[in-house]
């Protein structure tokens, strides 16, 4: 496997020879190794699922570099949301939307879920089912469940990763996916594969790495666990009062539209709220600036996501630029 590099090839390139590595490591490796193949036994997974998952693993020492790397500085939501929803994404997804019509509008009558939401996720997760991740997971799950970070968490995924293996979902040379084992076109976690991925080709796999009929549905039915409900928008830009001061910003907070209205907030072209009886949140990503945006509980549903405001922003912008398109 090209993208496991030796342990003891790192340590020369790195002059530490002597030194143990990874310095917060619980152990050897092969040793936790032998433990957890009982453990995914115990659990049920076939013998012949491991031997073909687990021989000759090794640790990845990229992967273990990529966890314990500090972001540099956070972005301001107007850089964020310019890499994320920029021209070319919204071209492409405007193309693959109307492309893949048919399947979406199919999708989306069978889960409530808008066509342009699931494209969004699509193109924000993986732009489009492009990039997926060079890690191999079973490897990059191991080397974060044996090197003692959130190991726990890690182990459970890497457990999980096992089990859809072992139902033949996928074969170990093409599950593929991010450092921390995000998976295929829509980026799952193999817990969430386990929870909500769905075969909608109907050929016995659920495939998110290939079948974009499968991707679509397991998108679509993951949002319809997260409680998405149909009809309604995520919330949209809005303009806030001239000298407005004392707004109560943030996601514990909600009021109804009539009372936001009240306040002085206007849609972002400067027309009135809409007359719906829901309750919404003000969230203003960049304390400062006046980007501001009334978000109602389907925003919520995109948090369940990823918890995130300005990825669910993100989404929904470019939901909102998808559909106008
Ligand atoms: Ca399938």
């Amino acid at each position: 496997m090209e993208f496991v590099a030796r342990r003891d090839l790192l340590a020369l390139a790195l002059g530490l020879a002597a030194a143990p590595w990874p310095a917060r490591s619980a152990g050897r490796f092969d040793p936790w190794l032998d433990e957890l193949r009982r453990e995914a036994r115990a659990a049920g997974v076939s013998a012949t699922t491991l031997e073909r998952a687990l021989r000759g693993l090794e640790p990845i020492p990229r992967v273990i570099e990529l966890d314990r790397k500090q972001p540099e500085r956070r972005f301001t939501f107007a850089e964020y949301r310019q890499r994320v929803v920029n021209a070319t994404r919204i071209d492409r997804g405007r193309r693959l939307r109307a492309e893949h019509g048919a399947l979406l509008a199919q999708v989306q009558a069978e889960y409530g879920i808008p066509s342009d939401i699931i494209v969004a996720l699509w193109g924000i997760e993986s732009n489009f089912g492009e990039t997926q991740g060079s890690f191999p997971v079973i490897a990059a799950l191991a080397t974060l469940a044996w090197e003692g970070r959130r190991a726990s968490f890690f182990r459970k995924e890497l457990l999980a990763a096992l089990r859809i293996l072992d139902k033949g979902h996928v074969t170990p040379t093409r599950m593929y996916g991010s450092w921390a084992g995000a998976m295929g076109q829509c980026q799952f976690m193999p817990t969430t594969f386990l929870a909500y991925a769905v075969d909608a080709d109907g050929d016995g796999r659920r495939d998110i790495w290939e079948s974009l009929p499968d991707v679509f549905a397991s998108i679509a039915n993951y949002m319809r666990g997260a409680g998405w409900s149909s009809g309604y928008r995520w919330g949209r830009a809005v303009v806030l009062p001239r000298g407005a001061s004392g707004l109560t910003t943030g996601l514990e907070h909600k009021a109804s539209l009539a009372r936001w209205s009240e306040l002085g907030l206007r849609r972002a072209d400067g027309a009135p709220l809409p007359d719906e009886p829901i309750r919404a949140s003000l969230v203003t990503p960049d304390p400062g600036d006046s980007t501001a945006f009334l978000v109602y509980d389907n925003f919520r549903s995109l948090m369940v996501w990823n918890r995130s405001t300005y990825f669910a922003l993100s989404v929904g912008l470019l939901a909102d630029e998808l559909r106008e398109g």
